[in-house]
């Protein structure tokens, strides 16, 4: 009996193995000669789109560019006629307007069936009328809505001092760079030719928001009215030197590679504003921001032709560190030329250089890593406690050039924490509520509270420098712990969803010193346990952001199942839920040691925005695989 039983466990040992090291193989294989990894960065087609409007409004088209655009909008459309924001997802009214929008401007002809389709959809879901306000602008920069019926974001907010409500460091950092450029646009009500009109879009109807006279809404719906008399005057003392604040306010942060922190909204508004502030498109700062744009393209032949779509975001950094971690769990030697390479690409990715982070935190010396290729001043939490944990495990021929990163991003990251012990991504203490009830505010997260899965990461880091015992770190772990869902879980801010979250918690609680006997570990086990799906894997709908029924809820997917893994075997879980989680990853791995994985598990803002990110469906398998063999 005991030799049947050891002789199986031995073969399914050997399994993993040889899966670990295919996967481990494949890896290697992508990554690049400077030593870092970037896999795809998939969200949806408003990129697309609004590149195509973008270019429109500047007089840019170039009809390759626009063709190859098409192509790929077109590929994304649905059997119903409409787009989503994530593969399976809903139908989603504003995707499908600015969609519409741009395959008009490739010239499909409006009575095709596939626009057709689009229009009828739209047109039952509310039309124009009821599309999110950023849909709205890019209409109303082609003269198809009306600038005087979308929310005012006055430029003279540059002016309010920073202790002040509404300041500009109130906001999170991507809404911060986003509302900047557009108080400028806004304050030009710019209008440019389409070459078309998209009225069949309209219903006529405006939606009626129903809000009780003492809401904040109401308030702010007030305040906007009155901003759009003052519009009206004349006279604006404060306006010009509001713009002038707000044009170098957005020179000051232009990055080595063009852009604005990294990511598509404030880089395109950024053009835009600048523009009409004067600047002409072949004046430096423009021609290297619209140059910038193609660096974030991905371009592929099909068998209809060749494709273009735009990356909102790009993680380079992101990948490299999660795919040193992944590569060390697998059992690579510490020493292994691939991680050595890694370290000294991220090694000179350090940020030492201040940034927007230091409004709150002014006394901090600079250390911490961003996200991207090039984003120095928007470092960031979760990427530095990534960075750190990957990074302090390889064993690099100059130690002491380690240390001393390791050493200073430490610092900075404890420094980073929130006054209530959390951590958020990109600021300390950015959670003023007041923002959100903006009129404006009607899409993706605009503050950046702490988070639970940030601060796991932070608190695994800590741990892992030797610090549990920190008071930095026991605050943080006193932070998840309160932070815990009634049903054991935690929710994921930047990932899908409370799977992701549990999935970081769990190691981090553990590292720190908390017992797996622990009730808050013994509930999340219980939590997993009774979320695993049939065939062994893990998988949480996206719909579980705005649906609870769907918490826990959705087919089992190669990251999901990897990170529930990743939960349950801190907590010294290696039973039967483990065993068949593991075997549901061998299972669906591919020849070439790849998993593949088209659901999108990655989260931008709940509700609003989510990202596949093409590297999760290796580094996590990886990382958890090789843990189960290493926990053995
Ligand atoms: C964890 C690491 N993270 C902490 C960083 C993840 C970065 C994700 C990429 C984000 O890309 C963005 C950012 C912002 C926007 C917006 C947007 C929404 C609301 C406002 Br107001 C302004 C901008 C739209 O698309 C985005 C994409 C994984």
């Amino acid at each position: 009996m005991t030799d049947v039983l050891t002789r199986e466990l031995s073969s399914t040992h050997d399994r993993v193995r040889s899966s670990v090291s295919s996967a481990r193989r494949y890896l290697q294989s992508l990554q690049r000669e400077e030593g870092w990894w970037k896999g795809d960065l998939d969200t949806n087609v408003t990129m697309d789109a609004e590149d195509l409007m973008l270019r429109q409004f500047l007089g840019i088209t170039d009809e390759r560019i626009t063709q190859e655009t098409a192509r790929w909008i077109r590929s994304c459309q649905r059997a119903d006629g409409t787009w989503a924001i994530f593969y399976g997802g809903p139908s989603d009214l504003s995707t499908t307007v600015e969609a519409y929008v741009a395959l008009r401007l490739a010239g499909d002809p409006v009575d095709a069936e596939h626009l057709r389709k689009a229009r009828e959809y739209i047109l039952d879901n509310g039309g124009i009328e009821s599309t999110r306000v950023f849909t709205r602008i890019w209409l109303a920069l082609f003269g198809e809505w009306s600038w005087s019926e979308l929310p005012v974001l006055p430029p003279e907010m540059m002016l309010l001092p920073d202790w002040f409500p509404l300041n500009i460091y109130d906001w999170a950092s991507w809404a911060r760079q986003t509302v900047v450029p557009l108080t400028i646009v806004g304050s030009h009500r710019p209008t440019r030719d389409l070459g078309f009109s998209v009225r069949e879009l309209r219903t006529g109807v405006r939606p009626r928001e129903v809000e009780s006279p003492l809401s904040w809404a109401s308030v702010f719906h007030g305040l906007d009215s009155a901003l759009h008399r003052l519009e009206k005057l004349p006279l604006k003392p404060l306006r010009k030197v509001a713009l002038e604040r707000a044009e170098r306010w957005i020179l000051d942060r232009q990055e080595s590679d063009g852009g604005w922190g990294g990511i598509q909204p404030p880089w395109v508004y950024s053009i835009l504003a600048l523009h009409l502030r004067g600047y002409p498109l072949d004046h430096p700062v423009l021609r290297k921001a619209i140059d910038g744009l193609e660096g974030f393209t991905i371009r592929y032949r099909t068998e209809n032709g060749w494709i273009r779509k735009l990356e909102a975001c790009q993680s380079p950094v992101w990948d490299t560190a999660l795919a040193m971690t992944a590569l060390l769990d697998a059992g690579t030697p510490p020493d292994d030329p691939s991680l050595v390479r890694a370290a000294d690409w991220i090694l000179g990715q350090e940020i030492r250089v201040g940034g927007d982070w230091q409004v709150r935190r002014p006394d901090l010396t600079p250390s911490g890593w961003a996200f991207e290729f090039a984003n120095d001043n928007y470092p960031d939490t979760d990427d530095t406690a990534e960075v750190v944990l990957g990074l302090q495990r390889v064993k690099h021929p100059d130690p002491q050039r380690v240390d001393a990163a390791v050493d200073r991003a430490t610092e900075w990251l404890v420094g980073m924490q929130s006054s209530d012990g959390g951590w958020g991504a990109f600021d300390a203490d950015n959670t003023r509520t007041l923002c959100e009830k903006l009129p404006f505010c009607d899409f993706g997260a605009v503050i950046d509270p702490p988070s639970a899965d940030v601060t796991a990461h932070i608190v695994e880091m800590l741990a892992a420098r030797g610090m549990a015992d920190s008071e930095a770190a026991q605050r943080g772990v006193r932070w998840l712990l309160d932070h815990q869902e009634v049903d054991g879980s935690w929710f994921g801010r930047w990932g899908a969803n409370h799977i992701y979250g549990t999935g970081a918690v769990v190691p981090a609680l553990v590292a720190c010193g908390i017992s797996p006997q622990h009730e808050a570990v013994r509930a999340a086990v219980q939590w997993l346990v009774a979320h695993q799906n049939a065939d062994g894997g893990w998988g949480e709908d996206l719909r579980s952001y705005v649906d609870r029924t769907w918490v826990g809820r959705g087919d089992s997917t190669p990251s999901q199942t990897a990170w529930a893994l990743l939960a349950l075997l801190a907590a010294g879980e290696r039973g039967d839920a483990a065993r068949r989680g593991v075997e549901w990853l061998m299972a669906t791995q591919r020849p070439d040691g790849g998993w593949d994985e088209p659901q999108f598990t990655g989260t931008g803002f709940p509700g609003d925005f989510y990202i596949s990110y093409h590297m999760y469906r290796v580094v996590f398998p990886l990382s958890a695989l090789g843990r189960y063999l290493g926990k053995r």
